[in-house]
């Protein structure tokens, strides 16, 4: 479905006297920091998050899944999901497929059809974590680590063929995340595991197109509860590094043991130019995948403040990095979660625009900790809501996307048309 623009339009108008209102005083009050309102408008509108086709149904944990309705029954749906994303928030303008889960039928219909809602498509992703009907040897003891020769080669020639669905569809990237790993000691020879995944990597980065990279996702544990062969962003970077100019370590938020400094390894995958892609959510206890900036709004501001001091450094050679939102909705509707989640990623993106860098590194410089910050806390306690609502207006999206999901009756109108009791595919 797609969602008539008069209608979101009607809903603006409504709320425009008021959105005037704090829009102008906002303007006013950074204006007076010198802050430059319209620059930081402009960067919000150009700013996209990529949605995984796996984060449009409902998830569910070991224990159980309690389905929702209308969830999308194929990646023509998914598409169609993500397109309305992008309609309200003007902020969801990629889609990240999963290959076995996505792959599409009729390719050109497939662009056509992502083209029709504005939406590219973002690093496909691979899947050797669980074993596929019609496959011929298992993955229980790893893939790309694996002992066994011809289980590589399985592992290999999948990655392979992923590249090759995401180069018809015009990706440019394939990002890796492994189960692999071990749940006891003793099991896994920790060198010859990570020797045998260099070496399989080393194939599929030989056979990606030259303009493609590579992200190696990083994991402690789960669903390996002893060791996982790319544990932590160390590991993803030797082996981005021993790959070569085109691999990358990619930052999972949920994918670090509580209290991980993640902005020092942002800021330092940065420094060797070697981040290459961020996937958001937010955590309490591990991979917990909920809702971006749920939790912990402030370690995400300290995220971004150091991915906009990494974009914005000069000497710096990182590429601009691929952002995708990688959660998982137990109990929330998935497409109002997102828009949650979109939100906060631009919330504290925006609060970092706002960071003053040159009084900041004067502070720095001069040892002054209470001022640096003061500073940090100074654009981290704006209300920069009215940037983002501002931005997505000049866009002609919705000045409030949760709400008027639910003014216009979104979800009903999904499950009217896909029915009650629907399962998205590959969840
Ligand atoms: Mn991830």
């Amino acid at each position: 479905m797609r969602i008539d623009n008069q209608k979101i339009k009607q809903l603006n108008d409504q709320a425009l006297p008021d959105h005037r209102e704090s829009f102008d005083h906002l303007s006013k009050v950074l204006n007076k920091k010198n802050i430059d309102v319209n620059r930081a408008v402009e960067k919000l509108k150009e700013f996209q998050v990529a949605i995984p086709s796996w984060a449009l149904g409902t998830g569910g944990t070991r224990f159980g899944r309690f389905s929702g309705g209308g969830e999308p029954r194929s990646l023509e749906e998914k598409i169609g999901d993500v397109g309305l994303l992008h309609q309200l928030s003007q902020s969801a303008g990629a889609i990240s497929l999963h290959i076995p889960w996505d792959i599409p039928e009729d390719v050109e219909a497939i662009k056509s059809l992502a083209a029709s809602h504005n939406l590219l498509f973002d690093a496909v992703n691979s899947n050797t974590f669980q074993d596929q009907p019609d496959q011929e040897l298992s993955y229980k003891f790893g893939s790309l680590c694996h002992v066994d020769k011809a289980v590589r080669q399985q592992a290999i020639d999948h990655n392979l063929e992923v590249i090759k669905y995401g180069d018809a569809l015009g990706s440019k990237s394939l990002t890796v995340w492994l189960a692999d790993g071990s749940s006891f000691p003793g099991q896994l020879n920790f060198k010859k595991a990570f020797q045998r995944t260099l070496d399989s990597l080393q194939q599929i980065y030989a056979g990606m197109p030259s303009d493609w990279k590579m992200f190696v996702e990083y994991k402690p544990y789960e669903p390996n509860f002893y060791s996982t062969v790319i544990q932590d962003w160390g590991s993803s970077h030797m082996l981005a590094d021993k790959l070569g100019d085109r691999a990358y370590s990619l930052v999972d938020l949920g994918h670090h043991l509580p209290n991980t400094n993640i902005e020092q390894i942002v800021a330092t995958l940065m420094m060797v130019g070697k981040l290459g892609g961020f996937h958001f959510n937010d955590s309490k206890y591990g991979d917990d995948d909920v809702t971006v900036g749920s939790l912990k709004p402030y370690q995400l501001f300290l995220i971004f403040n150091e991915l906009v001091d990494g974009m914005e450094d000069p000497s710096s050679n990182n590429p601009y990095p691929a952002w995708m939102i990688d959660a998982s909705h137990n109990l929330k509707d998935p497409l109002e979660d997102l828009l949650q989640s979109l939100e906060a990623i631009r919330v504290a993106y925006a609060q970092a625009l706002l960071v003053d860098r040159k009084a900041l590194e004067e502070a720095r410089e001069n040892n002054d900790p209470t001022l640096a910050q003061e500073i940090l806390q100074g654009a981290y306690r704006t209300d920069v809501r009215p940037l983002l609502a501002e931005a997505r207006l000049q866009a002609e999206g919705a000045l409030d996307p949760v709400a008027a999901f639910r003014a216009l009756n979104v979800r009903k109108e999904l499950i009217a048309a896909r029915g009650e009791k629907t399962v998205s595919t590959g969840l």
